[in-house]
C-alpha cells in the first residue's frame, strides 16, 4: 500500500499537482506512515527526478516552479507532523539558507527535524546575509550555526561565512555545520566548517556530536 502511496506522491510532484500532493502526503500520515519514510521514499525522489528533468531540458521553469510549489505544500504538512523526540542534549542552532539563493525545501525540513529533536532553533529563511546569520547568533546565544546551499555558484558563501567568524575574532565561539546537495564533505573540511550532513537525519545527528565535542 504504501509503494503504491509513495509512487503517487512522485508522480504528483512531477506534475506539479499541489492539490494532489496535498492529499497523498496527509493520506499517509493518516495510515501512519512515518513522515520522514514518506518524504524520503516519496516527496524527495519526486522533486529530485524533476530536477533531473530540469537539467536535461525536458521540463521548463515553470514546470520546476509548479513542482516546487506541490513540493513546499507537501513539506509543510509533513513537517508539521513530525513527532517530537524527547530532547537528549540541549543546544541552540540557527539555520538559514545562504545569500543568493532561494532554495529552502530541505532547510525547512532540517529545521523540522532539529525542532523535533529538542533544540531551540532560529531559522532565519532564504537568500540570507552572512550578517544575519552573526548577528542571530549572537542575539539568540546560539552554539551552532547552519548553512544551506543548493547553488554550486553560492556554495563560496558558506566559505565566506567561515572567513567572516574568523574576522569577527568569533569562530572559536560557534560550531559550524554545512548542507545542501552540492555540499560534500570535502567541502566542510575544505572551508573549515566542523561539520557536514547529507540529510536532515544525519544533521540531528552531528549536532548532537558538536554539542557533545
Ligand atoms: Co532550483 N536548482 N533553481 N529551484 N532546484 C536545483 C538546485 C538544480 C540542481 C536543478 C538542476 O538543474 N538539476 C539547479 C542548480 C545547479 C547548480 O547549481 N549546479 C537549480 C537551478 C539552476 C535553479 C535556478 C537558477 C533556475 C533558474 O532560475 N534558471 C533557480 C535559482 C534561483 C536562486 O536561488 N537564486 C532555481 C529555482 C528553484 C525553485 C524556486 C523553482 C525551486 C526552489 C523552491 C524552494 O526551495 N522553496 C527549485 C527546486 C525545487 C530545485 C530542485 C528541483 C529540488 C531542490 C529540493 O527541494 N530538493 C533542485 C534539484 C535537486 O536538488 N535535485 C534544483 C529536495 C530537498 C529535500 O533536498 O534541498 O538537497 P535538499 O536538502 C536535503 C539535503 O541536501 C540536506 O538535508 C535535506 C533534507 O534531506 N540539507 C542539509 C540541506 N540543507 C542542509 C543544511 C544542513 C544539513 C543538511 O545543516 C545546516
Amino acid at each position: 500500500m504504501s509503494a503504491k502511496l509513495f509512487k503517487e506522491a512522485i508522480e504528483a510532484i512531477l506534475k506539479g499537482d499541489t492539490g494532489r500532493a496535498t492529499d497523498i502526503a496527509k493520506q499517509g500520515l493518516d495510515e501512519g506512515l512515518n513522515p520522514l519514510e514518506l518524504m524520503d521514499k516519496g516527496f524527495i525522489p519526486g522533486i529530485n527526478q524533476v530536477g533531473d528533468q530540469f537539467e536535461a531540458g525536458r521540463l521548463f521553469l515553470p514546470q520546476l516552479v509548479y513542482s516546487a510549489n506541490a513540493m513546499e505544500k507537501a513539506t509543510e504538512i509533513i513537517n508539521a507532523a513530525i513527532p517530537a523526540e524527547q530532547a537528549t542534549v540541549a543546544g541552540k542552532v540557527i539555520v538559514g539558507t545562504v545569500e543568493g539563493d532561494v532554495h529552502d525545501i530541505g532547510k525547512t525540513i532540517v529545521v523540522a527535524l532539529f525542532k523535533a529533536n529538542g533544540f531551540d532553533v532560529v531559522d532565519i529563511g532564504r537568500d540570507a546575509p552572512i550578517e544575519r546569520f552573526i548577528n542571530e547568533a549572537e542575539k539568540m546565544g546560539a552554539q551552532i550555526i547552519g548553512s544551506s546551499t543548493l547553488l554550486t555558484t553560492t556554495m563560496v558563501v558558506q566559505k565566506q561565512l567561515e572567513q567572516e567568524l574568523i574576522q569577527a575574532g568569533l569562530r572559536a565561539k560557534y560550531k559550524t555545520i554545512v548542507g545542501g546537495a552540492p555540499v560534500t564533505q570535502r567541502w566542510a573540511d575544505r572551508i573549515g566548517a566542523d561539520a557536514y550532513a547529507q540529510d536532515a537525519g544525519d544533521g540531528v545527528k552531528k549536532v548532537k556530536q558538536l554539542l557533545a565535542g
